[in-house]
Parts: structure tokens; sequence; C-alpha cells
């Protein structure tokens, strides 16, 4: 397989974590998001929406890192990152697309180079925007979790799922404005589970060959 990443890519980040967790080994592709190669005519035949990441393989390009562990999951069930039961299933996944479909996107580097470059807000508006849905965003999920007896040491019980494989990369995020995280100690809780695990850690941006 070959994953198509940037270190900083939170998106890819989920992917770099499912791939660890199932013990599937990939080719690392760096696309430079700072320097735009996203833009450029050979990134653009791969992924016409000019975000990383993509997942390639024998049966295609894939790009959405959700659709992409979805297809991991189905091509390759275990270790599950879903659980069993439908609700709990639901459940998991609507953590899942909390983070990737109502935080992320906001923050995602088009959008804030749109803010300064086209609307001409400042660095310091710009910065003020990302925590503000960022800290809306998590401050959900740490109530939601905090109350729900479903939660345990990872968001879903006792082993990692796409919550969780969503929620460590936009923690990263948080960090780097940087957006203090005292107040969400059950994410805070969630992202030490993770961590102890190697395929969370030998995932983090810090630790991949792009990484600057
Ligand atoms: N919904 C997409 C989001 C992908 C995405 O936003 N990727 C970002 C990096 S995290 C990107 O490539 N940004 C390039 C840009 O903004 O120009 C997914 O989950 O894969």
């Amino acid at each position: 397989m070959k994953l198509y990443s940037y270190y900083r890519s939170s998106a890819a980040y989920r992917v770099r974590i499912a791939l660890n967790l199932k013990g599937l080994p990939y080719e690392y592709l760096a696309v430079n998001l700072r320097q735009g190669e996203q833009r450029a005519a050979p990134f653009r035949a791969i992924n016409a929406q000019e975000l990383v990441p993509v997942l390639c393989d024998d049966r295609g390009a894939f790009t959405q890192s959700l659709a992409i562990l979805e297809y991991l999951e189905e091509r390759y069930p275990e270790p599950a990152l879903l659980p069993h039961a439908p609700e709990a299933r639901a459940r998991v996944r609507a953590i899942a697309l909390a983070i990737a479909c109502d935080i992320h996107p906001l923050d995602n580097l088009r959008v804030l180079q749109y803010l300064t470059r086209t609307l001409g807000a400042s660095e310091e508006a710009k910065d003020n925007w990302y925590r503000h849905w960022i800290e809306l965003g998590l401050s959900a999920l740490e109530a939601q979790l905090a109350a729900d007896p479903a939660t345990g040491p990872f968001c879903h019980g006792a082993l990692p799922t796409f919550a969780d494989i969503c929620l460590i990369p936009q923690l990263a995020n948080a960090r780097r404005v940087p957006l203090p995280l005292d107040a969400y100690p059950t994410l805070l809780g969630i992202e030490a589970a993770c961590a102890a695990l190697p395929a969370f850690a030998a995932a983090a941006p810090a630790r991949q060959p792009d990484a600057v």
C-alpha cells in the first residue's frame, strides 16, 4: 500500500494510526502541503480534491480518511476498529464524525489561508478562529464522553476505535495553536491510553519521514 500523507495532516494521521493498528505496512509518500504540492498537477491527477490522505492499493486509490477507515475495516476486519453492536458502532461513528465533519474542516489549511489571504484576517484573528472551533467541538465531546458509561480507557470501552483514531490527531492540532487542554480531563485520559500503544505513537507527526 502507498499512503499520500503530510506529517502534520490530521486526516492522514488517522489513516496512519489505522494502518498501524491493523499491522498493515505501507510506503509513505510525502505531499508538502505548505509548499502547495497538493495543488500541483501530479498530485491533482491522484486526487482532484487536492487533499491528503490518499491510500493506494491493488484495488484503487481511495480518498477521504473516514471512507479509508471503513475500507480497511471491511477488507482487514481484524483487529476490529469498530465495536460489534449496531448501537455501539453508531456511537463510535458519531464521535469520529463530530471531529472529522464538525471540527476539522473549519481549521483546514485552505480555510485558514482563505481567511488571511482573501478575507484579510490577521494572524491573531485566524488563530482565534482556529481555537474557537476546536474549543466548541472538544467541550461538547468532553461532556458527552464524561457522562457516558460506555466510555472506558478509550472513547468506547477498552479497545481503540475510529473515535480514538479521530480524537488523537485533533488533540495534536489543538496543541499546535496552542490551546490549553486542562478543561478536557476525559479526553486527556483517553489520549494517554492511546499514547501507550505503539500504533498510535508511530503515527505521530514527529515520527514521520517528512517531519521538520
Ligand atoms: N475530509 C477529508 C479532509 C482531508 C483534509 O482536509 N486534508 C488536509 C490536511 S489535514 C489537506 O490536505 N489540506 C490541504 C489544503 O488545505 O490545501 C478527509 O477526512 O480525508
